[in-house]
């Protein structure tokens, strides 16, 4: 039996929709298919299109969570970890073929290819329907067909968007459940709404050459067959939460964007909120959950969210932001008690963990853990060394497990930006950070952005890429007109954040880190929250503006000055090379703001 509760998480939503809330309440005592008709008008329909054994509507209680997590042991489809030392915790092992997202395979659906872009793989909607059609039809004979109504942000924010999502996958269930707000009380929101997102998605036969992650954003709605794997799969997170999110973003002026979002409180006491934007697996997770060095003492971090912000311009004139998740679905390797000790204690419990190996102690095992060894790999064969645990497995957990998740993270209204920081893998080139003059040169900045490709996406890694705004395998439409829909923000904010960029991955000639990384970028934050409050100046150069480096909080530092001069060091030659291939970078994309190319003469004269 469903009631309504009287928590005052409902007030705002509830002030906005009273006439229709008192229909929804009439019919609160109903069971959860008839809750919402339209939603349950969709799910019918996709059944008797899909022609699944049963179909179960997800409530997401705990017992319910329970009941598929001992189905898929049964089945063996997870593993049970050693409950002593990761207690409530899982082993999900994905097919081989089958371990990152597939950008060749992802598609944006619009009337015309212009509207999607360069930027993104499409199709004509009508033929994307009839192929889906096809691949869909009968897919879950003999399965069950799981109903998740979710929803992304706080339940009674404003800003929050639902959507439901129809799978066949029971690991798709346990993990978005963690991920998002699910069940009755976002089926209670879409009931309010009036309108989700629809997304359909199926494991299949998991065969390659028959996956396709479809996107149709003027219907609001997504197509996912042949995957169960993390973006691919989870369809609230980069097919909503990012590609759809954009689309609707533009039409009504918000941003939604591939970023973390942090809380930094100053040893004063002072709190500022800082949005930052890293290609996959360029450490967004790592920087949200900073431990500071030994040496700042009284500096705190606040996580708020490590992958996904929606931003929207407010009364005063301020950015705020918001994260449309509930969980982490993060990089496993790497982790460990030096680099980022609060996610190695928040994976010690309740955790999903995706493509890792075992110890023989039946505990997770990956590069980078530094304690034990690994006896199988993440195949589950027998180990000798090399990749054990998968370079893409992941960590699923609940944001409540992280032992600094920030108080703000559940304000409906978000936090207020402050900076917006983007970054990449550059081995040469882009120093440790600079400040950009003004919105449109951090806009121009942001565009420029490239990275090296990581194990998140299928393909290559360590190939120097262009990935805007880290949104290149994310952004729902026309790159061109993303850039202008950013410039346009700042007509919005007569208190716009700073922007700046950053480069943790800078190397020696030897091929290693010149930056130590991790707790220590805090001390690149300090200097930029000190520019954001005008208490240290910069130096203008012919790319934007650079620290002084007595302004560089260094004490403590495990850094030579030798280094440190080398992670400034502005290459001219070598950004003269830049401004040309981001000049034919930007002739390729199409209806480029004519801005980008004044910044770069600019540039480019100022550097000759
Ligand atoms: P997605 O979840 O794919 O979007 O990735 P992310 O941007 O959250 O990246 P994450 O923080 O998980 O880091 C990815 C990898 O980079 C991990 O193996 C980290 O250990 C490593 N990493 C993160 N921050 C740093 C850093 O400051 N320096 C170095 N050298 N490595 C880092
Ligand atoms: C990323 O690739 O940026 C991720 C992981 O955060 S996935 O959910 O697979 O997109
Ligand atoms: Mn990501």
């Amino acid at each position: 039996m469903l009631a309504w509760d009287s928590e005052d998480a409902h007030a705002l939503v509830v002030n906005k929709h009273v006439p229709q809330l008192m229909a929804v309440e009439a019919q609160s005592l109903l069971s959860l298919e008839q809750l919402c008709p339209a939603v349950r008008d969709w799910v019918q329909e996709m059944a008797s299109w899909m022609e699944p054994a049963d179909i179960h509507w997800c409530d997401g209680s705990d017992q319910e969570h329970h009941s598929i997590e001992h189905g898929m042991i049964r089945r063996g489809e997870l593993t049970e970890l050693n409950a002593n030392t990761f207690p409530n915790c899982f082993l999900a092992r994905s097919h081989p073929n089958d371990v990152a997202r597939v950008e060749d395979r992802t598609f944006i659906c619009t009337d015309s290819p212009e509207a999607a872009g360069r930027n993104n793989n499409w199709m004509n909607p009508v033929e994307a329907h009839a192929l889906m059609r096809g691949l869909f039809a009968g897919c879950m004979r003999g399965r069950t067909l799981y109903v998740i109504p979710y929803c992304l942000g706080p339940l009674d924010s404003p800003y929050a968007r639902c959507g439901v999502e129809i799978t066949d996958s029971a690991y798709v269930v346990l993990n978005m459940r963690i991920m998002t707000r699910i069940g009755i009380e976002a089926l209670k929101r879409i009931a309010l709404d009036g309108k989700f997102v629809k997304g359909l998605h199926s494991t299949g036969t998991l065969d390659p050459a028959r996956r396709y992650i479809v996107h149709y954003p003027a219907e609001a709605s997504i197509e996912s067959f042949g995957s169960g794997y993390g973006g691919n799969a989870l369809l609230a997170k980069k097919c909503h939460a990012l590609r759809i999110a954009s689309w609707q973003a533009r039409n009504e002026g918000w941003l939604a964007e591939h970023m973390l979002i942090m809380g930094v409180q100053s040893p004063a006491g002072d709190t500022h909120y800082i949005a930052a934007a890293f290609p996959s697996a360029c450490g967004k997770t790592n920087l949200a959950m900073l431990t500071p060095p030994a040496t700042m003492n009284g500096w705190k971090v606040f996580t708020v969210g490590d992958d996904i912000a929606w931003l929207h311009a407010g009364d005063d004139g301020r950015l705020w932001a918001i994260n449309p998740e509930a969980g982490y679905f993060g990089v496993v390797p790497g982790t460990n008690r030096d680099t980022n000790p609060n996610a190695f204690e928040m994976i010690h419990r309740d955790t999903i963990f995706t493509n890792v190996a075992l110890t023989a102690d039946n505990e997770p095992w990956w590069e980078g853990r530094k304690k034990n060894q690994p006896v199988k790999d993440w195949q589950g064969r027998d180990c000798t060394g090399g990749n054990a645990a998968h370079p893409n497995s992941r960590f699923t957990v609940s944001v409540q497990r992280n032992p600094v998740q920030s108080t703000e993270s559940d304000n409906p209204r978000g936090v207020p930006i402050s900076a917006i920081v983007f970054g990449g893998r550059r081995a040469s080139l882009v120093p440790l950070v600079y400040e950009a003059e003004d919105w449109a040169h951090g806009v121009m900045m942001g565009a420029s952005l490239a990275s090296e490709t990581t194990a998140a996406m299928s393909g290559e890694t360590g190939v120097l890429r262009r990935d805007p705004m880290a949104m290149k395998p994310f952004c729902g439409y026309n790159m061109g007109d993303y850039w202008k829909h950013w410039l346009g923000m700042e007509q919005r904010l007569r208190n716009p954040p700073r922007i700046f960029q950053v480069n943790w991955f800078r190397k020696d000639l030897k091929g290693s880190y010149l930056w130590p990384g991790f707790g220590d970028n805090l001390r690149i934050v300090q200097w930029m929250l000190d520019r954001c409050v005008n208490k240290v100046s910069a130096l203008e150069t012919a790319i934007g503006r650079m620290p002084m480096l007595a302004d560089i909080n260094v004490e403590g530092l495990n850094a030579s000055a030798e280094e440190l001069s080398q992670l400034f060091n502005l290459d001219r030659a070598g950004w003269l090379r830049e401004v040309e291939s981001l000049r034919e970078y930007f002739s390729q994309q199409g209806g480029v703001p004519n801005i980008f190319y004044d910044k770069l003469h600019l540039m480019s004269s100022r550097l000759g």
